[in-house]
């Protein structure tokens, strides 16, 4: 094939989805992975729009052995993974430590942070071995500030920032660029995986000021792949004018 190829995973909505479209746009084939096979087919039908090649793998991050066989099957000539974007994961409650569910500590301690890994786990040996590849972790500004109720999405967030600073030190040798982003808040289906399917409280989220778009989020990730190889952006903090921080955003500015 003659295009380069990326990787996104969690392409079934928000971030993931417009990553696709934005590195599509830069030439880049596009493996787009989610557990929804039908966004996923929906997406494919955006990307033929523009002449942009697709491969669609379903599974979910949770699971070591299909993340390894989902990779593995891939087709001979989409399996040379130019750039991969460790983009799937969410946050499960909004509740204090105290009164937490295990389910929503283990739901984001294992995609967020374990699922990262065994994608990261299952496509770093291509990168190795043709000695150049780019790897995105998404992270948060939850990832470097904690805030109320955000416990262990903060922590899975910290684990992300963490893990993309090792995995930079560890791949530096191998001539692989290691690029953390770190959003504020952003209007996708994020809050409404959170608050479980309430729209009302998610849609409270972003009422009163402009938050981010997905799209505002996939054109920082394809400017910073499409730096020159000798350039990495390393991490890139990115938040609504309105927002200065985890817990201060000012309303109706
Ligand atoms: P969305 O809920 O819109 O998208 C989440 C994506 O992750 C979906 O494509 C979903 O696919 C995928 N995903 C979730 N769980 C799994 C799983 N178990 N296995 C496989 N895929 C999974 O949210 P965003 O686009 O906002 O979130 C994308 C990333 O950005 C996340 O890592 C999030 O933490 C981060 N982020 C978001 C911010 C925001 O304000 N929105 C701010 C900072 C960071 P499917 O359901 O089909 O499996
Ligand atoms: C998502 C943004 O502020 O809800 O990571 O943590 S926030």
């Amino acid at each position: 094939m003659e295009n380069k190829i990326a990787l996104v995973t969690g392409a079934t909505s928000g971030i993931g989805w417009s990553t696709a479209i934005a590195l599509g746009r830069l030439g880049y084939a596009i493996i787009g992975t989610g557990r929804r096979s039908e966004k996923l087919d929906a997406l494919g039908q955006e990307l033929a729009k523009e002449n942009i090649l697709f491969f669609s793998l379903t599974f979910d991050v949770r699971d070591q052995n299909a993340v390894s066989k989902a990779i593995e099957s891939l087709p001979e000539k989409w399996k040379d993974i130019d750039v991969l974007v460790n983009n799937a994961g969410n946050a499960h409650g909004f509740d204090p430590i105290q009164t937490g569910t295990i389910a929503d500590w283990e739901a984001m301690l294992d995609i967020n942070v374990k699922g990262l890994l065994y994608v990261s786990k299952a496509v770093i040996p291509t990168m190795l071995s043709k000695k150049s590849g780019t790897i995105v972790n998404i992270g948060s500004i939850a990832g470097k500030e904690v805030y109320p109720n955000g416990n262990v999405y903060c922590a899975s967030k910290h684990a992300v920032d963490a893990l993309t600073k090792g995995m930079r030190m560890d791949l530096n040798p191998h001539n692989i660029r290691v690029i953390g982003v770190h959003p504020g808040l952003v209007e996708t289906e994020f809050s409404l995986v959170r608050f479980k399917g309430d729209a009302e409280r998610s849609r409270k989220v972003y009422e009163g000021f402009q938050p981010l778009t997905p799209e505002d989020i996939a054109d920082t990730i394809a400017f910073a792949v499409s730096r020159p190889a000798h350039v990495v952006l390393a991490d890139i903090v990115m938040l609504p004018t309105a927002q200065a921080s985890s817990t201060i955003v000012t309303k109706n500015l």
